[in-house]
């Protein structure tokens, strides 16, 4: 019997819905199973978007559900849990969403499930780190959305900066998903130049000054979108549809996750945002940059942050 890929979505909020809006969009897997506290809400757009059904591009079976369908399910993707409120940091999130990781993980676990887990909810890195943990699972089966968004984000800015489509702009933010990333433009190049170069072909229109100002945009554009709107959920939804297709369709693409690091960039035992290849197993490869050694720090920083702020929580 062909297999049929099957989703299962626990947090149908802004984030975990938009997921599935974008999911029934681009026509990524068969089955998609939504399961949250909130059962009105679930059940509410499970019937909404099949209702989109004869609009899109394949035919998928869409339901609300329970953990045991998580028993067969290929990924289980957690955006379930409380958001970001104005002024709170991502950390701050932290052991509220703990205890709640705790009793998904494990409803998830009790199915029978055995596929792989995507990780959205902040503070991502760490209950990504979590979710590793209570399920028992190997580490390249639990990915964290870690930098994906702040990457896309960077790409977009640069594109805007530049003139040019965000998919040839091609860079890298790193490190902790929160104030503490980092970008890498050592390694980042647009229409074929590093990005260096292109400024340095057009002093009268370029100045390298104004990387840092981008930066910043791109780093606190979490904090602006939610003081105007509450909450972010469009690019992490496009971001989550991004990293199921790369796993689902055995990709080998390069994306910027929380991947588990234990040993390269000097870094132990740790969940972090590094570019990694991703493919139907989960992460097939973390991928060591060369990183200059301002950013070597920078990355080092990001990491003793995020060391910092979960060990409470561990102990
Ligand atoms: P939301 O709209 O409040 O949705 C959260 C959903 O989780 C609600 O529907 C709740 O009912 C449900 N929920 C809470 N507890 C449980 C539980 N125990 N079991 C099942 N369901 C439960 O939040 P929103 O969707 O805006 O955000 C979700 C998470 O994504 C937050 O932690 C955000 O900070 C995080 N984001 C992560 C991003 C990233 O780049 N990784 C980006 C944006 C938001």
């Amino acid at each position: 019997m062909e297999h049929v890929n099957r989703v299962a979505l626990i947090g149908t909020g802004a984030v975990g819905s938009s997921y599935a809006f974008a999911l029934l969009n681009q026509g990524v897997a068969e089955e998609l199973v939504m399961i949250d506290l909130n059962k009105e809400k679930s059940e509410g757009d499970a019937m909404d978007l099949n209702h989109g059904l004869a609009f899109a591009p394949a035919n998928k079976k869409i339901w609300f559900g329970d953990y045991e369908d998580c028993q067969s399910a290929d990924i289980v993707v957690i955006t379930a849990g409380a958001n970001q409120k104005p002024g709170e940091t991502r950390l701050d999130l932290l052991e509220k969403n703990t205890a709640i990781f705790k009793s998904i993980v494990d409803s998830v676990m009790n199915s029978g499930f055995d596929g792989i887990f995507i990780v959205a909810t902040n503070p991502v890195d760490i209950l990504t780190y979590m979710t590793w943990k209570f399920s028992g699972l190997p580490s390249h089966r639990v990915i964290g959305s870690g930098t994906i968004l702040d990457t896309a984000r960077l790409r977009f800015q640069l594109s805007e900066y530049f003139q040019l489509d965000s998919r040839n702009v091609h860079a890298y933010i790193l490190g902790e998903h929160g104030d503490s990333e980092l970008p890498v433009w050592s390694h980042a190049n647009v229409a074929g130049r590093s990005v260096y170069d292109r400024i340095k072909d057009h002093p009268e229109k370029y100045d390298i000054k104004d990387l840092d100002q981008i930066f910043e945009q791109v780093r606190d554009a979490a904090y602006h979108i939610i003081e105007r709107k509450g909450a972010t959920h469009y690019g992490i939804a496009m971001g989550l549809v991004r990293l199921t297709k790369a796993i689902l369709h055995n990709e080998n693409a390069v994306l910027t996750i929380s991947g588990y690091v234990d040993g390269p960039y000097d870094v132990r035992d740790l969940y972090i945002g590094v570019p990694a290849i991703v493919n139907r197993k989960g992460v097939h490869e973390i991928i060591e940059l060369n990183l200059t050694p301002e950013e070597k720090a920078k990355f080092a920083n990001s990491a003793s942050v995020l060391k910092e702020t979960m060990t409470p929580v561990l102990n």
